[in-house]
């Protein structure tokens, strides 16, 4: 075998060996220059022809030519198998699994003031009621004076509301929408007023700087107390059950006269008394009473023609009895464990 014959095989043979031993596709890159590139080993070999005789030269032709060929499909060959590896290990890393149990979404639920609050909508809406809302901030014109709630009244003490100048203050209830419902003249009215009022005050389990009010008001010829409880009867055998019964008591304020609470019997044992109505077989529910004519006059209303009803029950209030919650406190932290109770 001549000499040249030897170093082709000999090329053959190293090229073999380190395409056996490549790692990665980069290596195999390397490799193809250092053996088959312009200034590769096997190409100094036809380069070196010069030297060969000439009848040699097809034959030394031949031998370069076949080691390509062969050195070319031992690197196809291993290219195939890295890509193969390759392609394998990205399958297993990037493998879903589907045995795996599908994260279920996790539905809110309504807060308790927001079921009463759809509750007593739902009622008066049935009575025939609009459902108004207006401003949380207002005029001290609107929360008082046109409600004949006078200057030297103990509600408007700093100590009660939260005044944001002399005019303006944060609602104490939501009578001034009414008020203003009034005002614009369009007769007759039927409406209820929801929405957050602010006070003044400590919290604890009955009182909270801000809750929510829903005030009713009913505004026409002819509208009597009889009204009044027909309605609010209704509204309580609603809410707490057909078996209801409801007891009006006097009472004093200042933009209703007559003005009167309501009790319904209690829901828990029927009126005997139990430890929910401390004894007593009645709870408090509301205030309400025949709207004050001077209330009627200062809202553009007269009174001589027109007259009608009104009250006011807390929100809270009503969630608190019907879903048994003893501490309002429940009902402004948005403790889930609390909230999930109502879904
Ligand atoms: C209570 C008492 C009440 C009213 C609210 C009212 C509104 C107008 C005119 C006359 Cl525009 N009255 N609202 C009447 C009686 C009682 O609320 O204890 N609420 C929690």
């Amino acid at each position: 075998m001549s000499e040249i014959e030897q170093k082709v095989k000999e090329i053959e043979r190293l090229a073999s060996e380190q395409i056996g031993r490549a790692d990665g596709l980069e290596k195999l890159n390397e490799l193809r220059v250092s053996f088959l590139g312009k200034k590769g080993s096997l190409t100094q070999v036809l380069k070196a022809m010069k030297d060969v005789a000439p009848e040699d030269r097809p034959k030394v032709g031949k031998w370069v030519n076949d080691a390509r060929a062969a050195i070319e499909a031992r690197m196809e060959e291993s290219k195939a198998a890295l890509e193969e590896q390759l392609m394998a290990a990205r399958l297993k890393a990037e493998a879903i699994d589907v045995t795996l149990p599908a994260r279920k979404p996790s539905a809110g639920h309504r807060h308790p003031n927001s079921i009463a609050l759809d509750e007593v909508e739902r009622i008066f809406i049935g009575m025939g009621y609009e459902v108004i809302e207006g401003p949380e901030i207002e005029y001290d014109e609107y929360n008082f004076t046109k409600l004949n709630i006078p200057a030297n009244h103990p509600a408007k003490d700093e100590q009660d509301t939260f005044y944001i100048n002399n005019e303006i203050l944060l609602r104490t209830q939501t009578s001034p929408v009414q008020a203003r419902i009034m005002e614009q003249g369009k007769l007759p009215i039927r409406m209820i007023s929801p929405g957050r009022v602010f006070r003044s005050d400590e919290v604890d389990a009955t009182h909270s700087p801000s809750f929510h009010q829903v005030e009713g008001l009913v505004i026409d010829k002819g509208i009597t107390f009889a009204d009044l409880k027909g309605t609010l009867d209704v509204f309580a055998k609603e809410l707490f059950g057909p078996e209801t019964k409801t007891k009006f008591r006097p009472h004093h304020f200042p933009f209703t006269e007559p003005s009167a609470e309501m009790d319904v019997s209690c829901f828990k044992c029927g009126g005997k008394g139990c430890r929910f109505c401390k004894g007593s077989g009645w709870i408090e529910i509301l205030g309400c009473g025949m709207v004050h004519p001077h209330v009627l006059e200062m809202c553009g209303l007269d009174p001589q023609e027109y007259g009608g009803f009104a009250f006011g029950v807390g929100l809270e209030r009503i969630a608190l009895l019907k879903y048994e919650i003893d501490d309002m406190r429940l009902l402004y932290e948005n403790d889930v464990r609390f909230l999930r109770q109502f879904s």
